[in-house]
């Protein structure tokens, strides 16, 4: 019986559209997705603030609160919790030069508002945590932004969301590139020097997504570690992703089992959990899979991540102790190797 907790988004479960073809799915709607995430095994539900009040941009705040408070009532009825709300500062024309750092200050004006109301959506689903993933906050054209300039525009935004209410965290989830090409924030480290810029440097955090940090060309399960050595480890997107390519998200462990395994063990030896963090999954069926079977790669990553909990149960700590005394790392990787490999 795993320890975690876990959740996912309902973007997770799309229609296969990528940058060179349509659609090849239906759509499904938003109530038969909770209800399968929790069949699944789900314990909470990942939002952006549109997934929860969609149209929002036409609603006055008190609509817009609501909207929110009759998907909590959903969400109870189905014996779900909220995990966060992510203002979607990517699909709206006013993000185009990205959210709290485009060069318009309407359009920036216009991220903190989807920013603020992102809280008074979390408030009425009941959590206290808004992920801001910097899709756009970065530059396409290098000259287009001054990079010291993008910094306190990001710190300007983040400030407006924490003064809005004390209980809020904010968890900036890094990315390197795609869709903008230079990020502000590309890895955890840059998240931490950046928290500490902010005016309450102790709710701003991070979630690390497992494909971002391989795409920035490092280790997953090493980010986690610097991460949890800094106590800003709020929140995980594990998935996997082969090499450094287009964001692909796919399920956990699939390509890289090694680098899964040791992600899940760093997780367990440092009690990530302890203080209410979720195993939050994000992933994307391949554009192939047919409707009926459009949740499987988030039945499989939940499978192979408690699989791999079992292998960090019964990982050999004795004989790693033995082979550091000896200093034989060869033996400690055969060993590694051959254990994941036994059935
Ligand atoms: C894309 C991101 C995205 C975010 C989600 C929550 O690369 O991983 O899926 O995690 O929009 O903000
Ligand atoms: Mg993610």
């Amino acid at each position: 019986m795993s320890r975690f907790k876990f959740s996912v988004g309902p973007w997770n479960v799309h229609e296969g559209e990528d940058a060179f073809g349509p659609a090849v799915r239906k759509p499904i709607s938003f109530e038969s997705k909770v209800k399968k995430f929790k069949e699944i095994g789900m314990d909470a539900i990942q939002f952006h603030d549109d997934d929860a009040v969609p149209a929002m941009n036409s609603l006055t705040e008190d609509q817009i609160r609501k909207e929110a408070a009759g998907v909590k009532e959903m969400l109870d009825s189905e014996g779900l919790s909220a995990e966060f709300v992510a203002p979607r500062l990517w699909m709206d024309p006013h993000t185009a030069d990205g959210g709290f750092t485009s060069n318009s200050k309407e359009d920036r004006e216009f991220a903190i508002w989807r920013g603020l109301r992102s809280v008074d959506i979390a408030k009425e689903l009941g959590c206290q945590k808004i992920v801001l993933w910097l899709a756009r906050e970065g530059t396409l054209c290098q000259e287009s932004k001054d990079p010291v300039t993008s910094v306190k525009r990001l710190v300007e935004g983040i400030n407006a969301i924490l003064a809005y209410d004390p209980d809020i965290k904010v968890l900036i989830e890094p990315k390197p590139n795609e869709p903008i090409d230079r990020s502000i924030c590309p890895t955890i480290g840059h998240v931490i020097g950046l928290s500490y810029l902010t005016s309450a440097p102790e709710r701003v955090g991070g979630l690390i997504e497992s494909a971002h940090v391989i795409l920035a060309g490092l280790d997953p399960a090493s980010e986690i570690g610097y991460a949890l050595a800094s106590g800003k480890l709020w929140g995980v997107h594990l998935n996997d992703q082969n090499g450094m390519k287009y964001d692909q998200d796919k399920s956990f462990g699939v390509e890289n089992l090694r680098q899964a395994f040791n992600q899940v063990m760093v997780l367990k030896k440092h009690n990530y959990g302890s203080s209410g963090e979720y195993i939050g999954l994000d992933v994307k069926a391949m554009r192939t899979q047919k409707q009926e079977v459009c949740y499987r790669h988030i039945q499989n990553s939940l499978e192979i991540f408690k699989l791999l909990e079992k292998k960090v149960d019964t990982f050999d700590t004795a004989y790693r102790d033995v082979c550091i005394e000896k200093r034989d790392y060869e033996a400690l990787e055969f060993y590694t190797i051959n254990h994941l490999l036994k059935g």
